[in-house]
């Protein structure tokens, strides 16, 4: 039995993850309650090794199948040492992308076989399971303009508009499969408004 709450937010690429999550733990902060942010890939030091080598535009002759592999190792290091800890511990976890990001990108996006990834998966976080998903939806238009507004396209960022499409059409139905986990908001618009869509998408879960 976890004592914490496991939140994962996901979504396309510039859906506004990283910066709703800093907000989300800043409002739980202020209601004093303990709370760690944390990221796939990279999660962990030697997962900052292998998020090097993953989004490095020059190993774009990386299989599918070792790319699979490398986040679920990435993801397997993350779990044993930041999450599982924390919310034995108690402790709130936010996380950007998890297990889904892996379904939506590898699985919808790159056409893997789903039973594989999941089953990868279920090895790498030995079954743990977020309390929620927040899956912050744009128009992979709006995501793309917003990443690529500010630097380079990294390697996978670098690659078609239709894999983005495939990738957010997955998020989409792994919401309709699963609606008692993920929570869709509408991530366009001020960041302010997006910040209350979440409290109210995952209230149930950050009362203290
Ligand atoms: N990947 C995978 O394939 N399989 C896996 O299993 C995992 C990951 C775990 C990780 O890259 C890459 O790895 C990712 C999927 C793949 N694909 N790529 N490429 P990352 O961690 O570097 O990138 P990311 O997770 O996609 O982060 P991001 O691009 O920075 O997006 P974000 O975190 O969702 O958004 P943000 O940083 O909060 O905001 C992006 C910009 O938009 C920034 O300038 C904000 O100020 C701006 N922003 C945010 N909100 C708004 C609103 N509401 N309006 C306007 N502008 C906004």
């Amino acid at each position: 039995m976890l004592a914490g709450k496991f939140i994962v937010f996901e979504g396309i690429d510039g859906a506004g993850k990283t910066t709703q999550m800093e907000l989300l733990a800043g409002f739980l902060k202020k209601m004093d309650i303990p709370v760690l942010c944390t990221r796939e890939p990279g999660g962990t030091r030697i997962g900052g090794r292998l998020r090097e080598l993953l989004l490095d535009p020059a190993c774009h002759d990386i299989s599918h199948r070792t790319e699979a592999f490398l986040y679920a190792a990435d993801r397997a290091q993350h779990v044993d040492e930041i999450i599982r800890p924390a919310l034995v511990k108690g402790i709130t976890v936010l996380c950007d992308r998890f297990v889904y990001s892996t379904l939506a990108y590898q699985g919808w996006g790159r056409g893997m076989d789903m039973a594989l990834l999941r089953q990868l998966n279920e090895l790498a976080t030995g079954a743990l399971v977020p309390d929620a998903v927040v899956l912050l939806d744009i128009t992979v238009r709006e995501g793309i303009s917003r990443v690529l507004g500010q630097r380079p396209p990294d390697r996978l960022e670098g690659e078609k508009n239709d894999f983005f499409r495939r990738v957010r059409d997955g998020y989409l139905e792994m919401a309709l499969r699963w609606p008692g986990t993920f929570r869709v908001v509408e991530g366009d618009g001020p960041v302010e408004d997006v910040h209350r869509r979440i409290l109210k998408a995952v209230g149930d879960l950050i009362t203290p």
